[in-house]
């Protein structure tokens, strides 16, 4: 008797425990709820932290932004486009042109290639220019203005289709297609252009009727900031800015909510080149560009990386960099009107197959326009 008893609480424990063990098992339904959890918990710390960045954001400029004045430019932007690369064309593609004034020959040849390479085109597209130079002077003679032909289709043929791919509604705001707020955020080292270029860029699609926010997310210096207030506040674009110092991603953050807030046509991103903190400044973009999805999961729409023509080769290596962490979807390329460096771009274009939409030539608002091939390739061979 007692040991029947005894068997029946030991099947009764083992029962209980296994109806327990049965509801404690781990469902996939129960994981997959478990992983969405910490996903959410995530996701709150992250809007969280971004958002303790956004108390120390204000908006300096809470109105909505007045009508700008439009200048009319005294100069066509052809015309200054031609005055800008006036010294790469007279330093290296006016020159290698008049060599072919006299004849050429082996010397004359040899004189082309190395200026050739004083061009920044990058080695490899040098070599191929150099090659099919080659074949074409066995062909025959070749006068100043076949040179010239022939480079302008070289040029454009290696360029032409990346170009193609550039979105109409990114150059131009027009109101009866426009959808929603386009994120477009500017990316480059230091001292490349990035500020004084969203300054022009403001200033044009305010121009077109846009209303334009701008997030001043490079907190590295409150001088620059304040560079990029004069803008907004010429361009009637309304600002969001924080302390020197704040965290970049908040700041994006809360110029993207504000944005938002207000159906702003664009939300313009000045980024950093530098940083305050030993973080890497590429993985502080990352976070930046992640971050922005929170609030609108296919921004930005746009990310553009700004080139300064000086740098030359390293020009490359650099839009490399960007490209590999970024996905950059297009390029700006300024200060074309200080360098003979300009033709560095065709390189540049050719190896990540990312276009130009943009190109600076020189420090007004007027000196920033679309990159129109044809007219950078006639300005820099001097059609
Ligand atoms: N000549 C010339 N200067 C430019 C151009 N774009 C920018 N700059 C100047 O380059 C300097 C650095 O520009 P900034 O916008 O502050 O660079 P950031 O550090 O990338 O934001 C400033 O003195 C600008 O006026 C350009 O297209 N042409
Ligand atoms: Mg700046």
């Amino acid at each position: 008797m007692g040991e029947n008893i005894m068997i029946l609480s030991i099947v009764v424990s083992l029962l209980t425990v296994t109806v327990l063990l049965w509801f404690l098992r781990k469902t996939p339904e129960s994981e997959r709820q478990e992983k969405l959890a910490a996903e959410e918990k995530k996701s709150a710390e992250v809007e969280a932290e971004a958002k303790a960045e956004t108390e120390v954001a204000k908006v300096t400029e809470e109105k909505k932004p007045s009508a700008v004045e439009v200048k009319e430019p005294t100069i066509s932007f052809a015309d200054r486009l031609k005055k800008g690369l006036s010294r790469s064309r007279n330093e290296i593609w006016g020159k290698v042109a008049g060599l072919f004034r006299s004849g050429i020959n082996a010397d004359t040849l040899e004189q082309v290639e190395e200026l050739l390479y004083s061009a920044d085109l990058g080695p490899q597209m040098t070599q191929e220019l150099i090659d099919a130079l080659e074949a074409e002077v066995k062909k025959g003679e070749i006068s100043e203005e076949k040179f010239k032909e022939f480079l302008f289709q070289f040029l454009n043929s290696k360029m032409q289709s990346v170009q193609e791919t550039v979105r109409p509604e990114l150059l131009k705001f027009n109101k009866t297609t426009h959808q929603g707020t386009k994120v477009i955020m500017i990316v480059g080292v230091n001292g490349a252009g990035k500020t004084t270029t969203i300054g022009k860029l403001a200033t044009k699609l305010r121009q077109d009727g846009a209303s334009v926010v701008v997030g001043a997310c490079d907190t590295f210096r409150a001088a620059a900031v304040d560079q990029l207030q004069v803008w907004c506040d010429r361009a009637g674009a309304t600002m969001i800015r924080a302390k020197e110092g704040a965290n970049p991603t908040g700041v994006a953050y809360d110029a993207l909510q504000h944005a938002l807030n207000e159906k702003a046509d664009y939300c313009i991103l000045d980024t950093a080149g530098r940083l305050h903190t030993k973080e890497n400044l590429m993985d502080e973009l990352k976070k930046t560009k992640s971050v922005l999805t929170k609030l609108d999961p296919v921004a930005p729409h746009e990310t553009l990386l700004v080139i300064d023509a000086i740098t030359g080769q390293n020009a490359l290596r650099q839009a490399d960099e960007f490209h590999k962490t970024l996905t950059l979807s297009g390029l700006i390329f300024t200060k074309c009107d200080g360098s003979s460096k300009a033709g560095s771009a065709v390189g540049i274009v050719k190896a990540l197959q990312v276009p130009i939409v943009y190109i600076g030539v020189g420090e007004s608002a007027e000196d920033l326009d679309h990159f129109v091939l044809e007219d950078y390739l006639k300005a820099l061979l001097d059609f």
